[in-house]
């Protein structure tokens, strides 16, 4: 081998997906991954309803797409072979505004997936599915949910569909019940709820291209030192965090305290069980 050949980078990785659809695509999450997750497909296609950056390059297709609309979404959906699926309102919000874009949106995506022969979906589930356990209750992925409000209610409809659709039609999901996934923990009980941009795109791209996983519901936590969820399930995917909030503790703690009475300090789903009404 020559001096040459054995100094210049490895190749980059064949991309292992032809077309990758990315939902969601303008959101907080949405911006971040379709930066890290492009190398894994020939093509990310990458949407939402909100305007989005311009395509980098060939390697990219950019389409606005409401989730509420069936029709657009079974355009938005032919020609891919897996999706990530991060669309859709993303905190509590009015009932009517969950069921479009959250309830319908779901249904719709699957729907497409089923008419298109998409086999893997990726779905970003959340913790509000179990929001309203006490932070003192340690749970699996396999305990009763309890969502805390229309937005938890709308993720506990969206894994059911992914289970009906995987017995019904053989698509395959991992739902990641993603805990706060921000740069870094915002307050207190995101101590506990962290998941770093790092452990999230490594959980995603085992969610993926781990075979035979069914539909596989997972937390999407990273190594926090007192984490709420025993998140084993993960194991299936061979994912293990390598970040940990521990890194932020001082600063977050230097926050004022919160009241022992504050949903914040009681709840898994922290302020999201004292939502609403919207009457
Ligand atoms: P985000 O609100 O920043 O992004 C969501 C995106 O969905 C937005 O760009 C929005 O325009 C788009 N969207 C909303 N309604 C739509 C519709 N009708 N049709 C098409 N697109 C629509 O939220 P973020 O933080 O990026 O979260 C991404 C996903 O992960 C969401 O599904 C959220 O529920 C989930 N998640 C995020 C967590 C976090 O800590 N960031 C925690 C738990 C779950
Ligand atoms: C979520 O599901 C939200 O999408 C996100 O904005 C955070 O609020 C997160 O949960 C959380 O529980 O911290």
């Amino acid at each position: 081998m020559s001096s040459d050949s054995a100094s210049s980078p490895p190749p980059p990785p064949s991309p292992r997906l032809g077309r990758l659809l990315l939902t969601g695509a303008a959101g907080g999450l949405g911006k971040v991954l379709r930066e890290r997750l492009r190398p894994l497909a020939r093509v990310l296609r990458v949407s939402d309803i909100a305007e989005l950056a311009p395509a980098a390059d060939a390697s990219e297709e950019v389409v606005r797409c409401d989730l509420a609309d069936k029709a657009a979404v079974d355009a938005l959906v032919a020609g891919c072979d897996a999706v990530v699926h991060l669309g859709g309102v993303s905190i509590e919000r009015p009932f009517e505004e969950v069921l479009e874009a959250n309830i319908k949106g779901a249904f719709h995506l699957y729907e497409a997936a089923r008419r298109h022969g998409l086999k893997r979906v990726v779905f970003a589930s959340s913790n509000h599915v179990s929001g309203f356990y006490k932070q003192t209750e340690p749970i699996d992925a396999h305990a009763l949910r309890r969502p805390d409000g229309y937005y938890g209610l709308s993720k506990s409809f969206g894994e059911d569909v992914a289970q009906f659709y995987f017995d019904r039609w053989g698509i395959e999901t991992v739902s990641i019940r993603i805990g706060s996934s921000f740069p870094e923990p915002l307050n207190r009980r995101m101590l506990s709820t962290w998941l770093s941009y790092r452990d999230l795109t490594t959980l995603i791209e085992k969610s993926l291209f781990t075979p035979s996983v069914g539909h596989l519901v997972v937390y999407g936590v990273s190594a926090n030192r007192d984490v709420w969820w025993d998140n084993r399930a993960a194991e299936r995917l061979g994912f293990v965090a390598q970040d940990s909030s521990e890194a932020f503790r001082a600063k977050v703690e230097a926050q004022p305290p919160v009241a022992p009475d504050d949903p914040n300090a009681i709840y898994q789903g922290g302020a999201f069980t004292a939502q609403g009404p919207f009457d």
